[in-house]
């Protein structure tokens, strides 16, 4: 099966600790929500569940992502990857090698990388990540270990450098902390932008927690934060 073709545009990155998903039986229904709502990828991420439950979880997801044909990647696991038989995995910088989870996986799919410098970033994109989480952009509750919030000048800077080493074509990226409708526009622009110099570089979409999975209306939030990121124009 080929490595299917994403949206990288609304991405939902998946929270079911009680700071963010204030009704956890809500779970899958949040996700559901947000999938008629318009979110394109979806990222199961679980920092506290044993492995079973994990796999049951990213079962029951899979099926559901399935519908809206919408892929579903795993933080961290590529095991539970490969156990459900989903389209990719995201990893971070402390988790197993790039290269190893390619192995693992092979070309078909879709590896997602964090990375908060350009060292990263130009590291992750020689190991054959097809896309960057670039961040964390804004301090964010959802994770505080973050080691740095690199803020719009930072991914203009990752952006730029890999434009300059041939990557900007090939792997694709999205930002990730604090955003929220408020922001996201700012972020956008700000990636293009710095004083009056303007790029021919931009982000290809914008990866979140709260701002869906805490909505009152993750349906209406998703779609609202759909329109945004759909209304900037893209130079790629
Ligand atoms: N990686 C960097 S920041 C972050 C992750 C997973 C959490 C972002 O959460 P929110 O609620 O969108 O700020
Ligand atoms: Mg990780």
């Amino acid at each position: 099966m080929p490595k299917p073709k994403v949206d990288y545009s609304l991405y939902l990155v998946t929270d079911s600790t009680p700071a963010v998903l204030k009704d956890p039986s809500k779970f899958f229904e949040i996700v559901r929500e947000s999938l008629r709502g318009g979110v394109t990828l979806v990222q199961l991420r679980e920092k506290t569940a044993d492995t079973g439950e994990f796999i049951k979880t990213a079962r029951k997801l899979h099926e559901i992502t399935q519908e809206y044909n919408v892929p579903l990647l795993i933080n961290d696991r590529v095991d539970v990857a490969l156990a459900v038989g989903c389209e990719g995995v995201h990893i971070g910088q402390d988790d197993m090698e790039l290269k190893t989870a390619r192995q693992l996986l092979g070309d078909d799919k879709i590896i997602g990388m964090t990375v908060s410098s350009i060292d990263e970033a130009l590291k992750a994109c020689e190991d054959g990540a097809d896309y960057l989480g670039i961040g964390t952009v804004y301090a964010t509750p959802t994770k505080t270990n973050t080691k740095s919030i690199i803020g719009a000048a930072g991914v203009r800077e990752i952006l730029a450098a890999m434009d300059h080493a041939g990557y900007y074509e090939k792997v694709k990226t999205v930002c990730i902390g604090g955003l929220n409708k408020a922001n996201i526009p700012r972020i956008l622009y700000q990636s293009q932008h710095f004083g009056d110099k303007s790029w021919t570089l931009a982000l290809d979409g914008v990866a979140v927690v709260s701002a869906i999975m805490s909505a009152d209306d993750p349906k209406e939030a998703s779609k609202e934060l759909l329109e945004l990121v759909n209304s900037w124009p893209k130079y790629r």
